[in-house]
Formats: structure tokens, sequence, C-alpha cells
């Protein structure tokens, strides 16, 4: 249990017996009071003085007994005592407020929270330590430098030698580059952290639900050899290569259904229209119909995984789409699995991994922040390349600056912040 703020102190002393016990970043065994002094528990308490703690403030560390009932009491006095229940995220609000982390750090934090794949926490690691701050700091400082030397050159033409626009050119254009980097980061730093969704689709009875169930491990989804069993979306979740891959089974896809098939497969093209990819599960031992075309053709357009089905029975089918190199086999056979693993990988993120120790972008907010300083650079080139006067890319050089402090958090609206730390837990 963690109480942070000014009124650590006095709290303390009400709380804890005897309080004259504890001294800065030592662990000290005492007993924790109620309110009219009766002792609740035995714990050890740490101290920790403003500015040497996680919040920068005052901060007072109970570990007690696992007991809820004890944990209940001792918040009980806490209150008495004149704390109040943290807000989610407020000791790392504290924390960014009185200069103990920065912005991307405080966000990797919320994101080792929330993190629910190996990647990703490997990933919100790697921003812990700040480190996209400082790269964006430093990118960010570049270009201030090139603004004063815009500004010199305009406000004492008499004693600063002009820019170069040649000079300054690539000088803009390695500032680019490097952004560009970063950029390209963005998109897998998200997939790693938010996971990709796959919806299984396919004519009826082709076996999506067994998919679902064989990739799970589990017998999930209702299975029978009945056209039509699944009327409903169902959403499971498993991990591959460490990111979160969330599967949909949904309704076979078919003409002249009835009312309430028709009202499932309404369901299916607007879940295969939310997720990144389409896993389209045919019957391959079956020659191609009016339904495999159907689907074949609603998804040729997407990033889709095609699946020939049921190869112990037959290849008729499989043998047609040939030319579209699909997965055949069966949802029973082990290495008919690790393929279809294996083929969303490589349509989700390309079978790539990013080095999630290097400093990536990992939200939308940066991968569009990045973006807008990406394309004020462009327009200051653009502007140089026309032969205009260097001092006309000032606002852009400016734009981009400030773009790029959303990024390393010297430069954040207040909405920003709030909702970041919105998203953590109470006692974070
Ligand atoms: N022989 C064989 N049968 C399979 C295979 N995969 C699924 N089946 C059978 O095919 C039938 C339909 O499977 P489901 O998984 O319910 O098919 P579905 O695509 O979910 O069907 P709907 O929910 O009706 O759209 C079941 O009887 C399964 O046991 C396979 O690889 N080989
Ligand atoms: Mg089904």
């Amino acid at each position: 249990m963690r109480l942070s703020g000014p009124g650590v102190l006095a709290i303390a002393e009400r709380l804890v017996q005897p309080s004259r016990s504890l001294r800065p970043g030592r662990a000290r065994l005492v007993s924790i009071a109620d309110r009219k002094g009766a002792a609740i528990d035995r714990a050890i308490a740490i101290l920790w003085c403003a500015p040497h703690s996680y919040t920068g403030e005052d901060v007072l560390e109970l570990q007690v007994h696992g007991s809820p009932v004890i944990v209940r009491e001792v918040l009980e006095a806490s209150f008495a005592a004149g704390a109040r229940p943290a807000k989610p995220g407020e000791f790392t609000h504290r924390a960014f407020l009185n200069g103990k982390i920065e912005l991307s750090a405080a966000q990797a934090v919320g994101d080792l929270i929330a993190a629910e794949s190996r990647a990703s926490a490997r990933a919100a690691l790697a921003n812990l330590g700040g480190a996209l701050a400082r790269e964006v700091q430093r990118l960010r400082a570049a270009l201030r430098g090139l603004l004063e030397e815009l500004a010199g050159a305009i406000d004492f033409p008499d004693e600063v030698p002009d820019v170069d626009p040649q000079r300054f050119d690539a000088a803009l254009a390695q500032i680019e580059a490097q952004l560009g980097r970063l950029r390209a980061t963005g998109e897998l730093g998200r997939v790693m952290r938010e996971g990709v969704s796959v919806a299984i689709v396919g004519p009826p009875n082709a076996g999506k639900s067994s998919l679902l169930n064989a990739l799970l491990g589990e017998e999930r989804a209702l299975v029978s050899e009945v056209a039509g069993t699944t009327r409903d979306t169902i959403e499971e979740s498993i991990a591959i290569d460490g990111v979160i891959v969330r599967l949909i089974d949904t309704a076979g896809i078919r003409m002249h259904a009835d009312r309430l098939e028709a009202a499932g497969i309404a369901r299916t093209l607007r879940a295969l229209d939310e997720a990144h990819i389409a896993l389209v599960v045919l019957d391959g031992s079956l020659a191609l119909d009016e339904p495999e075309r159907e689907v074949l053709a609603q998804t040729s357009e997407r990033e889709r995984v095609l699946f020939c089905n049921k190869a112990d029975l037959g290849d008729t089918g499989a043998r047609e789409l040939a030319a579209y190199a699909p997965v055949v086999g069966s949802v029973f056979a082990h290495e008919t699995l690790a393929a279809i693993r294996t083929a969303i990988a490589d349509a989700g993120w390309h079978g790539e991994s990013i080095d999630l120790s290097r400093p990536h972008l990992a939200t939308a907010a940066e991968i569009a922040a990045v973006e807008a300083a990406l394309e004020a650079l462009g327009l200051a080139r653009a502007t140089l390349a026309a032969g205009d006067p260097v001092d006309l890319c000032a606002g852009e050089l400016q734009r981009a600056i400030a773009a790029l402090g959303r990024v390393s958090g010297e430069q954040v609206a207040e909405e920003i912040i709030d909702g970041i730390f919105a998203r953590f837990c109470i006692g974070k």
C-alpha cells in the first residue's frame, strides 16, 4: 500500500507505531493502528522523503499481510487519518508533474500495466527508460538549432552571414530521413501493443468453428455437421510469437438464408469489415461453388489468409485454388495449424519484428505527431527547392518542432496527459 503527498508524515504519526522509528529509505517492522489506536497488523513500513521517491513527494509504503480484511482495515485507518483513495494513474501523474519521469515513460508505465503479451511488455520496457523521448528531443533540438540560425540571419543581417540554402536543405533532409525511420516503426509498434484482429469467414460448414477451437486448444464454439451452426460472432484471443491475435469466428456466408441466419451474416460482414485480416476457410475437398466464389470476391481486396480445409476428404477445391497458394490441410492436423499461425503472422506483421529495445512509436497520437512533423519538413524543403528565400521555411520548422514536442512530452495538451493517466489502475 502506498501513500503519497505532503500529509504523509502527519498520517504516519497516527497510523504507524512507533512512528519515530521511521527513517528515510529504511525498512522498519511496525504496528499499524486503527483510529482508536488498537493494532490491526504487524507490517513493514518504508518512508521515502521528497524528492527521493517515485512521485517526488513524501511516500509511505506499507507491506501488510495479504488478507482482504486486514487490507480493508488498514485502508480505512489511513482514510480516518486524512488520506484519500488515489485516482487511476495518480501516482505516475504526480511523478510526471514533479518532473520525475518523461511523459513517454509515463505512457510506457501505462502500457506495461495493459500489456497482455510478452512482446508488448518488452516494447513498453524499451520506451520506459525515456529512450523515445530522448531520440525525439535530439531531432527537435537539431530543428531548433536550424530555426535559430534562420532567426539570427533575419534579425542581424549585418553580423550573421546568410544561410546557405543547399546546406540548410541537406540538414533538413538528414532529420527527415531519421524521422522517416522512426515513422516506419509506428505500425509495427502498434501491432505489437494492440494485437491484430482476424475474422474467420467462409461458407457454412467449412470448418470455421473447428479451426477456432483447434487454434485455441479448447472447445469454445459449437461445431456440427449442420450448415449454419454458428449464428453469432465469437471472439477469443491467442498469442502468436508473443503478439496478441483476436480470432473472431463468424456465421457462414451464403445467399438465400432464412431471417435469423441473415442477421448472423450481417454480423459476419461487420466483423470482416473491422478486422485487420480475413482468414477465409473453404472446404477444399469439394469443387468451388457459388458461396466459395462469393467469399473469395468479398475478400479479394483484403489482407487475407486462404485455408482449404478437409484435405483428409479430398483436394478438388484446393487444386482449383492453387494459384492463390492457400494453406491446404485439416484443422485436425498439427502441421496445418502451425502453417495457419505462420500465415497470420506473415499477413499481420509480415513476419517481421522490430527491435523493441530501440526507440519506436507505439500509439496513434505519436504516429500522427511524427507524420505532422514530416509533412512540415516536406513543405519546408519544397520551399527551398522552388528557390524561395530560406527564411520562408521558418513557419514550417516551427510547426515541425511543435509536433515533435507532442511526442517528447515537452509540449503537451492537458487532455492528452489526462487521457494517458486515466487508463492506469489505482495505486500506480
Ligand atoms: N473430415 C473433416 N471434417 C471436418 C474438418 N474440419 C471440420 N470438419 C467437420 O465439418 C463440420 C462443420 O464444422 P464447423 O466447424 O461447425 O463448420 P463452420 O464453418 O463453423 O460451420 P457454420 O458455423 O455452420 O458456418 C463438422 O462436422 C466438423 O467436424 C476436417 O478437416 N476434416
Ligand atoms: Mg461455425
